[in-house]
């Protein structure tokens, strides 16, 4: 460091000790409130006060009220300012202040964020210690009537299941958080906190409860999955729920949650592509012939898809169908199915997306499931003995599709590749 430097240094010193020195300002001046009487209950009178102050240097603001009994109680605790420019500080107050409990009440299963002081005459303090540890405080008297102090209790708050697997394979895909709010509000709000703060909404459910009215409500949450989209990363989380009334009280309740093997299920007849037996686009099939197919199903994404049988192989008469054969329908499942012009339900015949060697078994509830792993492909194969024929429909076509049953049939997954079938009858 250079003389000039040094010298220059020195001189900043001199100028900061003799603005000190000559400023000699009051660390606080000019503090008021511009009422005496409030009353906190949004009725739109008086329902605010104007807190005006004025900071000659850096430093820590309390702003409290002590009650006749002497319990104090914060609007501001120990916030930093930086002094006034030009103008004094100026802050709106309505009464409320941070969350106390009242002597021998407890809250179940929630806590009191803000809340709204009681009815009584307070002592007001504006208080201020800079960075030399000088202090400096204003006191006056505030007197609050009329103020409207029930909470907006959080009262059976609870998230159910506390593990859940949003993946859209109909089993744990869900959780529900239920409460009971005892008071109207403006905004009541549910989201997960991530362990690194990032937070994900949760919509509220349409319930007997209109938003935002006291009584009952219900936030059933599927991670955004429901949507298509990828739902937070597998973790436990924060459930918070927050409640503000009119007056500005906050109330807060948490719970955990954990998300486990989250993710959107994609999967693909690879290519679009159905190896029909006996060629294409035209087959002929003697009257009880069997209609063979051989394709391959990919799991192109990041969570296990869910199928159920009958397993690849499995040749259904065509007046048969999966639920004959005791294979009923399953939400989320995935299942290879064929469907003929003449079909007498939506795809009748029905096969596992995989066979013994393709799937591993998750457990999940104490149950079981069939999955094709993340990324895995499996062939399968089956086919369909037609035992009977439509005369007015013959030839007619018919067509394999990937169907998420009870969630959906993605286009590129619906009617794919048609092979026109005869039925040769002697
Ligand atoms: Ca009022
Ligand atoms: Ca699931």
């Amino acid at each position: 460091m250079g003389v000039k430097n040094i010298l220059l240094l020195g001189l900043l010193a001199a100028l900061t000790v003799l603005l000190a020195a000559c400023g000699n300002k009051p660390l606080l001046d000019a503090v008021s409130f511009d009422r005496a009487v409030l009353t906190p209950n949004a009725d739109g009178d008086s329902d605010v006060l104007k807190i005006t102050y004025n900071l000659a240097r850096s430093a820590e603001v309390s702003i409290y009220f002590t009650d006749e009994e002497g319990r104090r109680y914060y609007f501001r605790d120990h916030v930093r300012h930086p002094p006034s420019v030009e103008k004094p500080f100026q802050v709106y107050f309505a009464g409320v202040v941070n969350g106390y409990t009242l002597p021998g009440e407890t809250f179940d299963g929630f806590e009191v964020e803000k809340r709204v002081l009681q009815d009584g005459l307070y002592t007001w303090t504006v208080a201020a210690t800079d960075d030399a540890g000088v202090s400096a405080q204003v006191t006056g008297t505030l007197t609050i009537a009329q103020a409207d102090t029930a909470l907006p209790e959080l009262r059976g708050f609870s998230v159910y299941p506390p593990v859940f697997t949003p993946n859209r394979d109909g089993i744990g895909d869900r959780a529900t958080i239920n409460v009971h709010l005892t008071k109207d509000v403006e905004e009541l709000t549910v989201y997960l906190e991530g362990p690194d703060g990032t937070r994900y909404h949760v919509m509220e459910k349409e319930t007997a409860t209109p938003l935002n009215e006291a009584g009952w409500h219900e936030f059933d949450y599927d991670a955004g999955v429901d949507r298509g989209a990828d739902p937070p990363p597998d973790g436990t989380y924060t459930v918070v729920m927050r409640a503000r009334d009119a007056v500005g009280q906050w109330t807060r309740a948490t719970g955990t949650l954990t998300i486990e093997r989250g993710g959107v299920p994609r999967a693909y007849i690879l290519n679009g592509e159905v190896d029909w037996a006996g060629g294409g686009p035209e087959v002929s099939i003697p009257l009880s012939g069997t209609l063979y197919f051989t394709l391959t199903v990919e799991n192109d994404s990041r969570v296990p898809i869910r199928t159920s049988g009958p397993p690849p192989g499995t040749v259904y008469r065509s007046d048969q169908n999966y639920a004959t054969l005791g294979e009923y329908e399953q939400s989320g499942v995935f299942r290879v199915a064929v469907h003929c012009e003449t079909s007498p339900i939506d795809h009748p015949w029905r096969w596992a997306v995989g066979g013994p060697d393709d799937l591993v078994a998750i457990e999940e509830n104490g149950r079981r499931y069939w999955y094709l792993p993340a990324g895995a492909r499996a062939v399968v194969t089956g086919g369909i003995q037609f035992v009977d024929y439509v005369e007015a429909r013959n030839p007619q076509y018919c067509y394999a599709s990937l169907i998420h049953e009870d969630v959906e049939i993605s286009m590129v997954n619906y009617r794919v590749d048609p092979v026109r079938v005869k039925i040769e009858v002697p």
